[in-house]
């Protein structure tokens, strides 16, 4: 991440929040008045000198917290042990890379020594993803069936620590760790968000900032929309045109760009090491100007449209009838497919509005069995209900609450028949939606979604007539017609994004907005000291 991004970030973030004087003045207000609670002997602030970050201030809520004993406290003695496996150090080493610039210590990485953070895999009951974290007088010990496991674990370590953990400069301290015990596996396997890459381009680095800010919240999806009306962003060496031109535009007619597959392999490998699987969109038939656009062959009458640089939907398809639009997707199919290590290719699907209905079917019909050819399993959005999803195939919900019963009744047939689903309710998950009638950025076609609302409801109980065993996760899309930097996009995106991160993550058992609210008020402060924006929410009791 470049230092000049950074700065960029944080100079815009004056326009939405409180100016840096009075943030200031304020901050100087709270520490005489911490100061004041400490000396009458009032509980300190969490996070202080004084008290630990209590052990259940985390987000996404552990599954199990069980509070007590001493607090470890990280010093310049402190060592990271890990265990000799190559993964405990490379989470080690991770954690070491968060804890050294605001520490100033050293913190080696070691297979040597007694106390300290210890790293271990081990068996246990924590699957694929879950951790323990046992913290005490002699050190914190994270342990873990699995690589993700640990990655997790370091995550809830990294909120345990005082916000000040996440600057890039030396900070005081001190470091304390709570004392007590989290057990912690997640509810959901799919927990996803959405980055739309077309309607505006964002650079490898712009991607991998995002996937730094999910890994925060133990997000393990990057489903990547990476062709529509607006622009085609990765290079297919079959149909080079598709990126050279259909990628040279974008919403507002800026310069657009596009990802060779050098730089998607990086983005890839990026998001590997944060544990994350990149899910690759092509969407079709709908929504496809820029391949339009590019090839005038890929059109019924056989000629090219202009470039698209609006923010309408619905008025592009693929031409059903012809041959070549099976090549081409064959094609397109199987380049991406090699680049993909992980398991799905998600075909898009939505707002075929274009495309005569029998089409649609007919279409899905001949390309869902490609995506299986090249090893992959199909997801589309949840007009696939309609179009004999394939065996195994995940359908992405993004309904409304108010939608209609018939499309819902669709969905759920599907579910019931064996269709996973993915949960992404617009006026829910929607991470582009406005917070109210205020928001400066976003839309609000499924209306204004403040944070309450992103967070208030139940995956496993959200569609009626839904096996819960059909619910797969929940995912958040971040649609970009209206955004365009890194700074505007972790305002919409914060503090929504953790919400829908708990709702996947959490056991329904500890759902709750008062408790939740407050836990949320304490991320403030790690992003004031990330340097991302965010919405100051009235919902949310920020400190
Ligand atoms: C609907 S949701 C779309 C996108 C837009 C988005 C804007 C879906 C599958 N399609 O094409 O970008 O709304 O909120």
């Amino acid at each position: 991440m470049s230092v000049e991004k950074g700065a960029r970030v944080r100079r815009r973030r004056r326009h939405h929040g409180t100016t840096p004087r009075t943030a200031r003045l304020f901050g100087s207000l709270l520490l005489v008045m911490a100061a004041g609670a400490f000396t009458l002997g009032a509980s300190p602030a969490p996070g202080t000198a004084a008290a630990p970050v209590p052990l259940d201030r985390v987000i996404p809520a552990p599954a199990s917290v069980v509070p007590g004993g001493s607090p470890y406290r990280i010093t310049e003695d402190t060592r990271i042990r890990v265990d000799g496996s190559r993964e405990a150090r490379r989470a080690g080493e991770y954690l070491a890379d968060v804890l050294r610039p605001s520490t100033g210590y050293p913190l080696p990485v070691t297979e040597h020594g007694r106390s300290g953070i210890r790293l271990r895999l081990a068996g246990g009951p924590y699957g694929a993803e879950g951790y323990r974290l046992d913290s005490g007088r002699s050190g914190v010990t994270l342990t873990a069936a699995a690589p993700a496991g640990l990655f997790h674990g370091v995550q809830t370590l990294r909120q345990l620590l005082p916000a000040a953990v996440e600057k890039d400069s030396v900070q005081p301290g001190p470091w304390p760790v709570a004392g007590g015990t989290i057990e912690d596996t997640p509810r959901y396997g799919w927990r996803g968000a959405m980055l739309d890459v077309s309607r505006h381009f964002f650079s490898v680095d712009e991607v991998k900032r995002y996937i730094d800010q999910l890994a925060l919240y133990k997000l393990n999806t990057l489903h990547l929309h990476l062709s529509d009306d607006q622009g085609w962003r990765i290079a297919i060496d079959s149909w080079p045109r598709l990126a050279t031109y259909g990628g040279s535009s974008e919403v507002g007619g800026g310069p657009g760009g596009h990802y060779t597959k050098a730089d998607y392999r990086e983005i890839v490998r990026y998001a590997a090491s944060r544990h994350l699987e990149v899910v690759p969109e092509i969407d079709m038939p709908g929504h496809t100007n820029a391949a339009l656009a590019s090839y005038a062959d890929l059109n019924c009458d056989g000629v090219a449209p202009p470039l698209y640089t609006g923010t309408a939907v619905g008025f592009s398809s693929l031409c059903v009838g012809k041959e070549i639009t099976y090549d081409f997707v064959d094609d397109v199919v199987r380049e991406i497919a090699a680049l993909t290590p992980g398991r799905y290719l998600h075909i898009g699907g939505d707002e075929a509005h274009s495309t005569p209905h029998d089409d649609f079917v007919r279409f899905m019909e001949r390309v869902q069995p490609v995506v299986a050819k090249y090893g992959k399993t199909v997801i589309g959005w949840h007009q696939l209900a309609g179009a004999n999803p394939a065996k195994g195939a995940l359908a992405q919900y993004w309904g409304l609450d108010r939608t209609g019963g018939a499309e819902k009744e669709l969905v759920a047939e599907a579910a019931r028949n064996g269709t996973g689903l993915v949960l992404s309710p617009a006026d829910r998950a929607y991470l582009d939606m406005k917070y109210d009638k205020d928001t400066p950025l976003g839309l609000s076609w499924a209306g204004y979604v403040e944070v309450r609302r992103s967070y208030d409801w139940d995956p496993g109980a959200y569609l009626p007539g839904v096996p819960a065993s059909a619910v797969r996760g929940v995912e958040a899309p971040l649609w970009t017609e209206t955004l365009s930097d890194s700074g505007q996009l972790e305002y919409m995106a914060f503090p929504r994004l953790p919400g829908i991160a708990e709702l996947g993550w959490s056991p329904a058992a500890t759902h709750d907005w008062e408790d939740y609210r407050v836990r949320l008020a304490a991320q403030g402060p790690r992003w004031d000291a990330l340097g991302m924006d965010y919405h100051r929410s009235p919902q949310v009791p920020w400190s």
